[in-house]
């Protein structure tokens, strides 16, 4: 859909707000502002699917949005990544780095937090899928996530 994807991204993770994970159960990984504006400016807004790694983690499946949470009208734009892995700490300061490999579909206002949680859900399924295609796959091994990063 989108001919400029992949897109390859690196920066600090910074704290958002913190409703993620208390409000909707599902944490995402805020990018620090830097890293926001070195990402192109025809990239659109919406949810996106593809591989992220924080510091030297294994590399991951994850789904992300990108643009100003409608339900939630913020006036900043983010770029949150939900990696879907279990981790045993926070990850404020470490550096995540992804490769956005397609588009979802557009952010959308919903009249529920549970509608919001639900599409969410549903987001994460289709990734999961997606990501298993041989041409999904060929971007985790990109060299792009073998390049060491220091640890914090
Ligand atoms: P914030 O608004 O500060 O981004 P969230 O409620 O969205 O807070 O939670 C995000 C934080 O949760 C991340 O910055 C990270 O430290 C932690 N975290 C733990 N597990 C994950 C995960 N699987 N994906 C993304 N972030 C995670
Ligand atoms: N917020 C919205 O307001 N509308 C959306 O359609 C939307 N889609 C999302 C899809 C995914 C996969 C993720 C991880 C988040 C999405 N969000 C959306 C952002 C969500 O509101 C945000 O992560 C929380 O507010 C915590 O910062
Ligand atoms: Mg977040």
């Amino acid at each position: 859909m989108q001919k400029q994807l992949p897109i390859y991204a690196c920066g600090e993770i910074v704290r958002g707000f913190g409703r993620g994970s208390k409000e909707l159960g599902i944490p995402t990984a805020n990018l620090s502002l830097e890293a926001v504006k070195a990402l192109p400016d025809s990239l659109q807004t919406g949810v996106y699917y593809g591989w992220a790694k924080v510091n030297d983690s294994d590399v991951h499946k994850m789904v992300l949005s990108i643009g100003w949470n409608p339900f939630y009208n913020n006036k900043e734009k983010s770029v949150e990544t939900h990696i879907l892995h279990e981790f045993k700490c926070d990850l404020y300061g470490r550096t995540l780095k992804i490769c956005i490999v397609g588009y979802l579909r557009p952010e959308q206002n919903f009249d529920s937090l549970e509608a919001l949680i639900e599409t969410i859900n549903s987001d994460i399924d289709q990734a999961k899928t997606l990501l298993d295609s041989v041409d999904s796959k060929q971007f985790k091994e990109n060299s792009f996530f073998k390049e060491t990063i220091e640890k914090s």
